[in-house]
């Protein structure tokens, strides 16, 4: 019997040291103090026995079970403690897993551009102008020397809001406000969203442009040519050649369009620049002497060059980038290029 009773707890033992889960626990205790665990069955054992060994042994089984019940509360309630633990908190956390990266945003590629302009012609000593994105009729084409039967008019062409409103086709409007409310001399820019009824690889709907506007006493078309270039080399690398051609604008004499050695193939012919080794990027001029006389300036003493350039062509030159509409679709995974 004392051999039986030091095997019982030799097993319980080992049995409680692997023991790490309540069910487990629950087990072991229906098998030594259940009604057919090994305690009763020990008890029963006793019977047969003598009132003298009842007494030596039934004290050594009361102790056994005493053993017993203390190792098992003992048990229970440390682990009742730690899943308590984790429960109350829902879940459990591992801190050795790697953390999740909140990504930030970026500005808009055209938006990075348009700034990167913008620096360039304050350090010329220009200034940003803005002005409405719907104008008149008056503003938009009339006082820019636009004819009533140019094509730009056509309503194929220009947005019409209703009677003599529109959304403004070009940035040039401000610079006619600009004018009208201050004398020369001027150095400024406008930069902003511009409409027209246009779409496809290389146009959309809606787009940014750049205007700039200079007036002072003798300024010629060498300020123009020496500007444009500067503001050129600063854009697509000093080493740019820019090329100046005849053109016609109604609000400038003379015209030219303004063009730059191929970014793409440096001028050795390519599919860009359609084997001509130059891409237009920018068209300007002498401002109009019928332009002056809108906003009241005497064009005997004053003189100007203007120019426009469209951001998104500027833009898909730099990044070398073939159709435009990818500016628009929000694509985060063209986005993230720039
Ligand atoms: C261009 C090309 C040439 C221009 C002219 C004026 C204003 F208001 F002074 F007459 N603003 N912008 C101009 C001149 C715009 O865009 C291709």
């Amino acid at each position: 019997m004392l051999k039986i009773i030091e095997k019982h707890r030799q097993d319980f033992d080992s049995r409680i040291r692997s023991t790490s889960t309540p069910e487990h626990l629950k087990q072991l205790r229906i098998d030594f103090l259940g009604k057919k665990g090994c305690v009763q069955a020990l008890m029963k054992d006793l019977r047969q026995a003598t009132p003298e060994e009842k007494r030596q042994l039934g004290k050594l089984i009361n102790d056994f079970k005493q053993y017993v019940e203390n190792l098992l509360s003992e048990k229970e309630e440390g682990l009742g403690k730690s899943s308590k633990d984790q429960s109350s908190k829902g879940e459990s956390f591992d801190t050795t897993l790697p953390g999740k990266k909140e990504t930030t945003g970026t500005l808009h590629p055209i938006t990075q551009v348009m700034e990167e302009i913008k620096t360039i012609f304050l350090g010329l000593g220009f200034q940003v102008e803005e002005g409405p994105e719907i104008e008149t009729d008056y503003y938009n084409f009339e006082a820019l020397n636009i004819p009533k039967d140019h094509p730009a008019r056509d309503m194929q062409d220009t947005f019409y809001v209703d009677g003599d409103a529109v959304l403004r086709t070009h940035t040039s409007p401000v610079q006619i406000h600009v004018m009208e409310n201050r004398e020369p001399p001027l150095r400024i820019i406008a930069p902003g969203k511009v409409y027209r009824c246009d779409s496809d690889v290389s146009h959309t709907p809606m787009f940014h442009q750049i205007e700039g506007l200079m007036v002072d006493e003798n300024v010629s078309f060498s300020h123009l040519k020496g500007i444009m270039s500067i503001f050129l080399q600063e854009v697509f690398g000093k080493e740019t050649k820019v090329r100046f051609r005849p053109s016609f604008f109604p609000f400038t004499c003379p015209s030219a369009e303004v063009d730059i050695q191929c970014v793409i193939c440096r001028g050795k012919g390519c599919r860009v620049c359609s084997q001509t080794g130059w891409v237009e990027i920018l068209g300007a001029g002498m401002v109009d002497p019928a332009v002056f006389k809108c906003v009241d300036y005497d064009s005997e003493k004053w003189t100007g060059f203007a120019f426009g350039l469209g951001i998104e062509r500027i833009s898909m030159l730099k990044y070398g980038i073939n159709d435009i509409r990818l500016f628009f679709e929000n694509d985060l995974r063209f986005l993230k290029q720039f």
